[in-house]
């Protein structure tokens, strides 16, 4: 019997790799567990074989129904999710929400949460401060305590111009012109574009928007930075919203963390805007480095200060509940409207 099963699992297990729809997986789900599918032979099969087998024979015809099951859920999941992804690329995930007889114009909700961080940030005594999206190697990496062919600009894959220039691949780019701008101490938060060659899928886009923030100051500390962190989040959701900070690498800070936020989308439980994990990465944050501190002017011996750098066009998917992050660059104006009240 556990030949026959073991065999009856590759031949499945081959054949679901050749599944690319609903309708072909239905077929293979019938085929193995319809009423006359193999699990069923198998299981008159069980009829003919002796007492003292049946219990070991019958966990073995069990274990192989189980695995197929959780194969069938999960391809039927993933199927979903593949169908969706097209439906967005399509532009026409959105059209039962069409916002019938509405001829105004709308922001994109990347502005409307941009501008909602902007106010719970100024309400906090931070500047808000604009800042070119094409910027030099200086400020976007060696300012950043990130000289050429440190390993740290690999994950960054930038988009260089023929002038030697760059398009801003992380609003830290800024914050050395801002230190330099206006010294300790400051509080000061900048939104802005960013770009990179990026893979796109549901969560990752080449064009997104960052927001930073820095608070410099004598005797700044984690738990400042804690503090703003949970005050903003909390103020975006309007309730508690669970996150994570867990330790992170940034060369411009030390120590350096990563907070997520659990995904608002699926609760926790994994989808694919969250790449399964329940978890999205939402803000990197830590201690600005001396290094980073002097190259703006400031004196790291009497000054600290932390410094953030919030995704807010994954804050827009948590906030709107929008499962693909595509949707924003789409220009689909049926979709991007509908958030005109909230
Ligand atoms: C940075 O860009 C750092 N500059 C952040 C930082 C600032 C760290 C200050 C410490 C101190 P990272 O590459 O992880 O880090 O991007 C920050 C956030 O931007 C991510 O958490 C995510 O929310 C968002 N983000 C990054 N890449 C993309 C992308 N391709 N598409 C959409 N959002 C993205």
């Amino acid at each position: 019997m556990k030949e026959k099963a073991d065999a009856l699992w590759k031949e499945f297990l081959d054949k679901l790799e050749e599944v690319y729809d609903r309708e072909a997986l239905e077929n293979l789900r019938i085929a193995f567990l319809g009423k006359k599918g193999f699990l069923a032979g198998l299981m008159a099969e069980l009829r003919q074989v002796s007492p003292e087998e049946k219990k070991t024979a019958g966990m073995v015809i069990n274990t192989l129904k189980e695995n197929v099951q959780e194969k069938l859920k999960d391809k039927t999941e993933e199927l979903a999710a593949a169908l969706y992804d097209r439906q967005v690329g399509e532009a026409r995930v959105y059209e039962e929400s069409l916002l019938i007889g509405h001829r105004g114009g709308s922001y994109h909700p990347v502005t409307l949460i941009q501008r909602t961080c902007e106010e719970i940030f100024r309400s906090m005594g931070f500047t808000i401060e604009d800042y070119p999206e094409i910027v030099d190697d200086f400020h976007c990496f060696q300012a950043l305590n990130i000289p050429e062919f440190h390993p740290a600009r690999d994950m960054q894959d930038t988009y260089y111009l023929s002038t030697g220039q760059l398009l801003k691949t992380h609003t830290s780019a800024a914050q050395n012109s801002i230190m330099r701008k206006y010294g300790s101490p400051l509080r000061a938060v900048f939104p802005g574009r960013c770009f990179r060659n990026e893979a796109i899928d549901a969560s990752h886009e080449n064009t997104f928007f960052q927001m930073e923030g820095m608070m410099i100051d004598k005797d700044i500390s984690i738990s400042n930075l804690i503090y703003f962190m949970k005050t903003m989040l909390s103020e975006i959701f309007g309730r508690a919203v669970t996150v994570r900070l867990r330790p992170g690498f940034f060369p411009f800070v030390e120590p350096g963390f990563e907070l997520d936020i659990q995904c608002l989308i699926c609760g926790g439980a994994g989808c694919s805007s969250c790449k399964h994990s329940g978890w999205l990465e939402l803000c990197p944050c830590g201690m600005i480095h001396p290094t980073v501190l002097a190259y703006g002017g400031i004196d790291p011996e009497e000054n600290s200060g932390f410094a953030f750098g919030l995704g807010l066009t994954r804050l827009a998917m948590m906030k709107y509940g929008v499962r693909d992050i595509r949707i924003f660059n789409s220009c689909n104006l049926k979709a991007l409207s509908q958030f005109v009240n909230h």
